[in-house]
């Protein structure tokens, strides 16, 4: 079976971070290990007074017992990470678990909607930005990207900006950044991948739906990773995630007022299975 190991928070109510990836990735018939980060009582998106425990000192320790225990992932996904110091001790986490044959995934999960997450400062932008230097893939929405790349955010934009920004985020180190939310008119959204060996650029759109759902970022990062463990092609890779967003962005819409906080994914993993099993999910 193929093994990923994934590493973010667990917001105790809220479906987002690792209540969306543990279950997602599963799905996907891949053993999902956890390394959990803090513990909140819910996700920073709109509600107010949240607990919050860190755990970064723990994350040595664990590594530590897998390092005796001799294991091995076939990925590493990072995804909301508490605190700069957190991103030092996950960077040196892919110093002892990745290899040559294994994917390095990193969401910088820090942004949305122009504006930085409830907590979140320059400096912890900049360890992000070299944490994602180290990654096979990374997968920033427009507002991530433009913090990674220290540029104003840009609501409009056409195709040339968007390869532009995908250039730019390639020249960070990473070979095979992965832009999410993105949308050159009113009708279609999807994801834009650029792989930097070829200087290729894949699409993925579906019907714009213009409702943001909270943790639709994780729910695309989750099965972006699952798709990349599995072994699907780069156009396959984003059409899944796409696909499978999409429909949990849909089926959350006649009840949102109830379930403002997060999407109804679990009413959608049947099709998710479906579309793992499925030879291509080409809908660019
Ligand atoms: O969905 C990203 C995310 C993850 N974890 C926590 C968050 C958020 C976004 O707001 O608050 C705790």
């Amino acid at each position: 079976m193929k093994k990923v190991v994934t590493i973010q928070d667990i917001s105790c109510f809220g479906k987002c971070s690792l209540t969306v990836a543990l279950p997602v990735i599963s799905a996907m018939g891949i053993e999902t290990a956890v390394i959990p980060t803090a513990v909140l009582s819910t996700h920073t998106g709109g509600f107010q007074g949240w607990t919050f425990r860190d755990l970064t000192n723990d994350i040595p320790d664990i590594a530590a017992h897998w390092k005796k225990l001799d294991l091995k992932f076939d990925a590493i996904y990072t995804g909301y990470l508490g605190s700069k110091e957190q991103i030092k001790i996950v960077s040196d986490f892919f110093d002892d678990f990745g290899r040559e044959d294994n994917l390095i995934i990193v969401d910088p999960a820090m942004a949305d909607n122009g504006k930085l997450y409830a907590g979140f400062t320059d400096d912890f932008v900049q360890e992000m930005t070299k944490l994602c230097s180290k990654a096979d893939f990374i997968i920033p929405n427009m507002t991530e990207a433009a913090f990674l790349l220290g540029i104003p955010y840009k609501e409009d934009y056409d195709r040339a900006y968007a390869e532009d920004i995908l250039r730019r985020l390639a020249g960070l180190g990473c070979k095979t950044p992965v832009l999410t939310g993105v949308h050159f008119d009113s009708e279609k959204q999807g994801a834009a991948l650029y792989d930097s060996v070829n200087d290729k650029f894949y699409y993925s759109f579906r019907n714009n739906i213009d409702k943001t759902v909270h943790g639709t970022g994780d729910i695309f990062a989750s099965v972006f990773t699952g798709a990349a463990v599995l072994g699907k092609n780069y156009q396959d890779m984003i059409g899944i995630a796409v696909n499978y967003t999409v429909d949990c962005i849909e089926v959350t819409l006649p009840h949102f007022d109830e379930s403002w906080y997060g999407s109804s994914f679990e009413l959608c993993l049947g099709k998710l299975i479906e579309y793992v099993k499925g030879d291509t999910n080409e809908n660019a």
